[in-house]
């Protein structure tokens, strides 16, 4: 996603990529980066790119598109390369990646927003723009005002509104992701196979449909009925392969703390019971360290989560 955004910003904003991974930045270095539009058509961007926060410094804005484990370290790489005026915006899944950006750096260099644009990274410096999607920026007092950041978005081609309601955002993404994510990552299918099948369709809508629930008992507000929307977004999304599936296929740790795990602690502390993301946790966390039985049809661990899911609510 960092990749997505930073291609299609440098068409109108200064943008410097900054991460950690040493074969990206040798391959933007060297080749730039080669970006694969979503009708197949491929050119190369040149894009600066460093793991050292300060070359990137005075920066009016830090895009923030790191994995949530990731939020703490890229909140104090925020801090060393924005300006004092500069604000940091998360675009990522999951609870709590605003709370760490604003510990770092205050709530008015802070903001959230949500993103439905799809991404892949193909290899090393070369990125696929999956799917086309919206992107809502919450509205903040913020130092920058999140009506230039829209524009600066709808500069670059990016679909972008405001919502005032920003816990209702995040949560209603959040529902969507607890739907989508661990499945897709479980049964190792492109996000379509969710709306094409009845048990998982049941099982996606089911995990979404608690997290309306854990929200609603905080009086949170989501901006649509979540189940419905997890159907929508997987049947839009029908071939990308969500970033949970990608992330088990490639044995790096997943979002599922600040995804399920999020909803399930939530739940607990406001009585509402979460049996779907509790064992749909257990699943990823045991995807995650290969003990899940690759060889198993989708059909046959379905049945399996179904089962765990009944036991879960004795
Ligand atoms: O946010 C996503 C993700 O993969 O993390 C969805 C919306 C499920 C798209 O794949």
């Amino acid at each position: 996603m960092g990749c997505l955004f930073g291609a299609k910003l440098s068409q109108v904003a200064e943008v410097t990529l900054v991460g950690h991974w040493p074969a990206q930045l040798a391959a933007l270095r060297q080749n730039g980066l080669r970006f694969i539009a979503p009708d197949g058509r491929s050119h190369t961007i040149p894009l600066a790119a460093t793991h050292d926060p300060a070359t990137a410094a005075p920066a009016d804005l830090a895009l923030i598109l790191v994995k949530s484990h990731q939020t703490r370290q890229a909140a104090e790489m925020a801090r060393q390369l924005l300006a004092p005026t500069g604000v940091a915006l998360t675009l990522q899944n999951g609870l709590g990646n605003l709370e760490q950006l604003t510990a770092v750096l205050g709530s008015n260099r802070a903001n959230l927003g949500i993103t439905s644009e799809g991404a892949a990274l193909l290899a090393p410096g070369v990125v696929r723009h999956a799917g086309t999607g919206h992107t809502t920026l919450a509205e903040a007092d913020t130092a920058v005002a999140p009506q230039t950041i829209v524009e600066l978005f709808q500069a670059a081609g990016f679909a972008t509104s405001l919502a005032a309601n920003a816990e209702g955002l995040v949560w209603g993404k959040l529902a969507v992701n607890a739907g989508i994510n661990p499945l897709t990552a479980v049964l190792q299918v492109p996000n379509g196979f969710l709306a094409e099948n009845a048990a998982a369709q049941q099982l996606m809508m089911q995990a979404a449909q608690e997290v309306a629930q854990v929200a609603a008992a905080q009086n949170i507000q989501l901006p649509f009925e979540a189940a419905v929307q997890a159907l929508a977004v997987a049947q839009a999304t029908a071939a990308n392969h969500s970033s949970m599936r990608q992330d088990v296929a490639n044995g790096r740790p997943t979002e599922i703390g600040a995804i399920c795990g999020a909803v399930v602690a939530a739940g607990r502390r406001c009585g509402v019971p979460t049996p779907v993301n509790a064992v749909l946790q257990t699943a990823v966390l045991q995807a995650e360290q290969g003990i899940w039985p690759d060889a198993q049809t989708p059909e046959a661990i379905l049945s399996l989560l179904f089962a765990q899911i009944e036991q879960a609510k004795t």
